[in-house]
């Protein structure tokens, strides 16, 4: 398997490339590299080594269905190609993958307008973790010249909500961070909540950062909104036919790195968020209830369900 694939795996595992969307980018642009490179002679064969890269690739980080929902579509495509010349091939993914890399992108900027529009001056919007979709959001309202604040939980136990608090600082946001602990405490004052996802499922439930559900929960019982920002293709559709989405479990060393011998370290990385507690998913369809998410991703891409 070609250097790309194996390095971008890695970086994608150990974090050095964060966040669904820039795991789903960063994947398609190692695929499209790959293929170029490719010394596949014939069709099967630089299918066979799609495929392989794939599954590379996907095993980084098991709850990304925007990653998958991608690369499986890529795949589709060469396998349904006329074309069996690799260099035709080479051609195909080149424009797909470019293709997805527009998409992401013109997604992020429509989600960033229509969710722009939900802040308003003076309000003080809390987030969790660390999601391009939230910031690029938060950014757009600053530079709509809305005077707002956020607040960044620390996001244990690799402090994402620090890179959070850094770009929105960057941006000349008025920012806080508080300790994870302390969402309750500062809940009251909060004017929403404002996160992002990894993955969407079939009941419209999202799953995101370890940490989330109980700000949701906390959100419920202050009665203050709960929104998650998310691109569509972030649906995953093994939900649908009764699949769970697989949870990331990792080292415990992230959580105590000398911890002493025989304690048993948890160290589950995402989890799922109940639809009720869910005002609105802002995506690029707009501001959608989660209960007509799988209504609206099958309109938007049939192809997802294929
Ligand atoms: C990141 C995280 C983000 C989502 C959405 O977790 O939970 O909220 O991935 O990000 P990790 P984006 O740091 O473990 O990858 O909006 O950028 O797709």
């Amino acid at each position: 398997m070609s250097d790309i694939i194996k390095q971008t795996a890695e970086k994608i595992r150990r974090l050095e490339v964060q966040g669904a969307t820039s795991v789903a980018t960063a994947a398609i642009k190692a695929v499209e590299e790959h293929a170029r490179h490719s010394k596949a002679r014939n069709k099967d064969a630089f299918l066979r080594e799609f495929v392989k890269a794939k599954r590379i690739l996907s095993k980084s980080r098991e709850t990304e269905p925007l990653m998958r929902n991608v690369l499986r579509r890529i795949e589709y495509s060469i396998e349904k190609s006329k074309k069996q010349e690799p260099v035709e091939l080479v051609s195909i993914v080149s424009s797909i993958s470019r293709a997805f890399l527009k998409k992401l992108q013109k997604s992020t900027e429509q989600i960033a307008e229509i969710g722009s529009n939900r802040v308003r001056s003076s309000s003080i919007i809390l987030t969790h973790c660390h999601s391009s979709t939230v910031t690029s959001i938060l950014r757009r309202a600053k530079e709509k010249g809305i005077d707002f604040e956020v607040m960044c939980t620390e996001t244990r136990p690799l402090f994402q909500g620090r890179i959070t608090a850094r770009e929105l600082l960057e941006a000349g946001i008025k920012t806080t961070i508080i300790v994870d602990s302390a969402v309750r405490f500062f809940m009251n004052s909060i004017d929403f909540v404002l996160v992002g996802a990894d993955a969407i499922t079939s009941e419209g439930n999202i799953i995101n950062k370890i940490g989330t559900s109980v700000v949701a929960l906390i959100a419920h019982e202050a009665r203050t909104p709960f929104y998650v920002a998310s691109e569509l293709l972030k649906f995953d559709p093994s939900t649908i036919y009764g699949e769970y989405e697989a949870i990331e479990e990792r080292d415990g060393k992230e959580i105590w790195k000398n911890a002493p011998k025989g304690i048993n370290i948890r160290n589950p990385v995402f989890e799922v968020t109940r639809r009720n507690f869910i005002h609105g998913i802002i995506c690029e369809e707009g501001v959608i209830p989660p209960h007509s998410v799988t209504e609206i991703v099958n309109r938007k891409y049939p192809w997802i369900t294929e």
